[in-house]
């Protein structure tokens, strides 16, 4: 088991749903993990892009990039023994048709292109590479209460 950093993200459509407090909650409580950089920001067209290039072929790309980019994500970066492939597992599967009962995803998606929450893949050097696209300069130091800190930083925007 290695120290691991995985980047997870509350998806704008979820966030206009007011999901991302409830979402960080069950990550909180099962992740077994501690969140070390949070924010709220509008993805540009160029950072969606880049996070998403694996899936450039895809014929359901351009709507991902505008749904990523349609308003504020939470972003974050969690840090613990196996995280990448922990957080996978408390996400749920992609398409919330398929996703285990107690899953983010079944709790809070509407569909596969509106699945409430993105998180890294277990590819080697891929959670690393997302890390360092949406959080180049941070120091991540731990976030006490990453609960209160979502509050804050959500209320915040819809202030
Ligand atoms: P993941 O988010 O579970 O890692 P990926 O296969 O990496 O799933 O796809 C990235 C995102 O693209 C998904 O979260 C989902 O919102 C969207 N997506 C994946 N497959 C489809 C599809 O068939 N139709 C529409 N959107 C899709
Ligand atoms: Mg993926």
């Amino acid at each position: 088991m290695t120290m691991q950093k995985t980047f997870l993200a509350v998806k704008p459509n979820a966030m206009k749903r007011a999901d991302a407090v409830g979402i960080v909650k069950i990550l909180n409580e099962k992740l077994g993990a501690q969140c070390v950089a949070m924010k709220v920001y509008t993805p540009s067209k160029a950072i969606a892009e880049k996070h998403y290039e694996a899936l450039s072929d895809k014929p359901f790309f351009g709507e991902l990039i505008e749904s990523f980019t349609a308003g504020p994500i939470l972003g974050m970066v969690w840090q613990g023994e196996n995280v990448v492939a922990k957080a996978r597992e408390v996400m749920g599967a992609t398409n919330p048709a398929d996703a285990a009962e107690g899953t983010i995803r079944k709790l809070f998606a509407k569909s596969i292109g509106d699945n409430a929450i993105h998180g890294s893949d277990t590819e080697p050097g891929s959670a690393q590479r997302e890390v360092e696209i949406h959080f180049p300069s941070a120091d991540f130091t731990p976030i006490a209460d990453p609960i209160s800190q979502a509050e804050k930083l959500t209320q915040a925007q819809a202030a």
